[in-house]
This record gives structure tokens, C-alpha cells and sequence, in this order.
């Protein structure tokens, strides 16, 4: 009766023990091995049985009774840590999701991270090194692996994967710009070398509107000269191989340059164009002075 009674109290005791030290692990951010862990948890509780019944048994004054006691005392303090416990763990997991915002960079280390978008009710990719982190991606090409040669309705949806090249799609480029002020960045890299185009803003017009662009002012190292690079897209209107928005009425840009993009007297950047070739229809970026093509992009929006 007194044995199990005391091994009731280790076993409580234990359990409290372990829940705190549970807390502490957690917050060193360290993974924990459960059934590792389960296993130490029975090593311990089996010696702590043994000390217990072996001082017990060398104290023959100590009545059932006051065991028993013991054990409800204890179990008490138990509850009261597990309720501390889980306030504990609910906060920790409320600070540890993180959001896509600007100055994550100096909380997480994982150079991306798949978030939930509630605007968007789905998930997004995001960027949380670059320039300090924040930058929701909705543009990727890293691999080719996805053609990017595809029509308004895909355009307007998305496609492609987050884990790999992918167009987020203009519905929700425009939802989220119009929901908050964004700024754009793109990076692109030629012949190894990166290089990136940042704008102060960045809107998307409705589909009615045909999903028009609207950038603020350039900053960057890829080059901007003369009203080239992106800014030249500036007050575009989307076009796909199935829908002609441009300002060109004897040519089809999107059909001329292999993509879809906000053409106007066509471009001079087509980052949505023809995966690894070095022609017009290419993933061109044409700066003012010279023509390059990409062979990595990512385009990215951050709340301002
Ligand atoms: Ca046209």
C-alpha cells in the first residue's frame, strides 16, 4: 500500500520534473527526441521508486496515511504546472509562427518559408533573408522546370509550385496590393553574378483593368537607364498569348516575346519569357545599355 502509494507521488513528481524541463528545452529552441526522452523518463521514475521505498523503508515512523497525503499534495502542484505548462506552450507557439514582415531575417534562419496567407486564405513563399527579410515571392524561376508560356486564365490563377518555379498569380498580386501598401524587388542573376531592381511601390489594377502596373521610383544594381529596365513597364497592362493588351496595335507582344508580362511598346525586361535562350522571346533584361538574360528571377512584394 505504502509502495504504491509513493511510487503515485514519483511518478507525479516525475512528471512535473519533466514538464518543466520540457519548457526550458523549448525555449533554447532545441528539437526534442520524445521517445528518447520517454525512455529516460521510465529510467528515472524507476530509480526515484527505488530511493524513495529504500528511505521509506529506513523511516518506519511515516504512517500509510501520511503518505497518501503526501501523494494528493503533490499531484496538486503537478496540476498546477501542467496549467502553467500549456499557458507557457500556447504563448510560445503563438511567438513562434512566424509572419512574412519585414525584419524576420534576424528571427529565422531558414532562407524561406511556405506561411499561410489569410488575405489570400492560401499558402505563400517567403523570403525571409533578403534585404532583412518579408518579401512575399510571386514570381520564381530557379530550375525551368515550369513553362511560363501559358494563357490569361493561368496567369489570373497561378500556377506551378512553391517549392519550385511558380507565378503566384495576378488576382492575388492584386488583392494583396490593394489591401496595403507594397514595395517590389526583383532579383535576378546573369552569368553567376546577382543583381536586383527594388521599386518604392507597386500596384495592381483589377482584372477589368487588366491587372495595370504602377511602380514608384527604381533603386538597384541591375541598371535603369533612360526609362529601361522595369520602370518602362510602368502603367502597363497584362497580356498572355490569348489576350493582346498592349500598346503595339500591329504586333502581339506576348506572342513575339515568348511570355506574358505587362507589355506596352513591348519591354525591356520579360522575366516571364522563354526559359534559357539568349534571344528577344528570352528572359531578357534590357537596362539601357545592355542585353541580358536571366538565369535565375524571383519577384517579390513587401508591405511598406
Ligand atoms: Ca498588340
Amino acid at each position: 500500500m505504502v509502495r504504491a502509494a509513493m511510487r503515485v507521488a514519483a511518478l507525479v513528481l516525475f512528471a512535473s520534473l519533466m514538464s518543466t524541463q520540457r519548457v526550458s528545452a523549448q525555449d533554447q529552441c532545441e528539437e526534442t527526441d520524445i521517445s528518447a526522452r520517454m525512455s529516460q523518463a521510465e529510467d528515472r521514475v524507476s530509480r526515484l521508486e527505488d530511493r524513495l521505498y529504500s528511505v521509506l523503508s529506513q523511516s518506519p515512523g511515516t504512517s500509510a496515511n501520511d503518505t497518501l497525503i503526501l501523494a494528493d499534495l503533490v499531484e496538486r502542484l503537478a496540476d498546477v504546472t501542467r496549467s502553467l505548462q500549456n499557458m507557457s506552450l500556447s504563448n510560445q507557439e503563438e511567438n513562434q509562427t512566424p509572419v512574412c514582415e519585414r525584419g524576420m531575417a534576424s528571427k529565422v534562419s531558414e532562407p524561406y518559408l511556405l506561411l499561410d496567407n489569410s488575405l489570400l486564405n492560401r499558402k505563400i513563399r517567403c523570403d525571409t533573408q533578403t534585404d532583412g527579410g518579408g518579401w512575399i515571392v510571386f514570381q520564381r524561376r530557379a530550375t525551368g522546370d515550369v513553362d511560363f508560356y501559358k494563357n490569361w486564365a493561368a496567369y489570373r490563377a497561378g500556377f506551378g509550385d512553391l517549392d519550385g518555379d511558380f507565378w503566384l498569380g495576378n488576382q492575388a498580386l492584386h488583392t494583396l496590393t490593394n489591401a496595403n501598401n507594397y514595395e517590389l524587388r526583383v532579383d535576378v542573376r546573369f552569368d553567376g553574378q546577382d543583381f536586383f531592381a527594388q521599386f518604392s511601390t507597386v500596384r495592381v489594377e483589377n482584372e477589368s483593368q487588366k491587372f495595370r502596373l504602377h511602380l514608384g521610383t527604381y533603386s538597384g544594381t541591375v541598371g535603369d537607364s533612360g526609362g529601361s529596365g522595369m520602370i518602362f513597364n510602368d502603367n502597363g497592362r497584362f497580356s498572355t498569348f490569348d489576350q493582346d493588351n498592349d500598346d503595339y496595335s500591329h504586333i502581339h507582344c506576348a506572342v513575339s516575346r515568348h511570355g506574358a508580362w505587362w507589355y506596352k511598346q513591348c519591354t525591356a525586361v520579360n522575366l516571364n519569357g522563354e526559359w534559357g535562350v539568349d534571344r528577344i522571346g528570352g528572359m531578357r533584361w534590357y537596362n539601357g545599355a545592355t542585353h541580358r538574360y536571366a538565369e535565375f528571377s524571383e519577384m517579390k512584394i513587401r508591405v511598406v
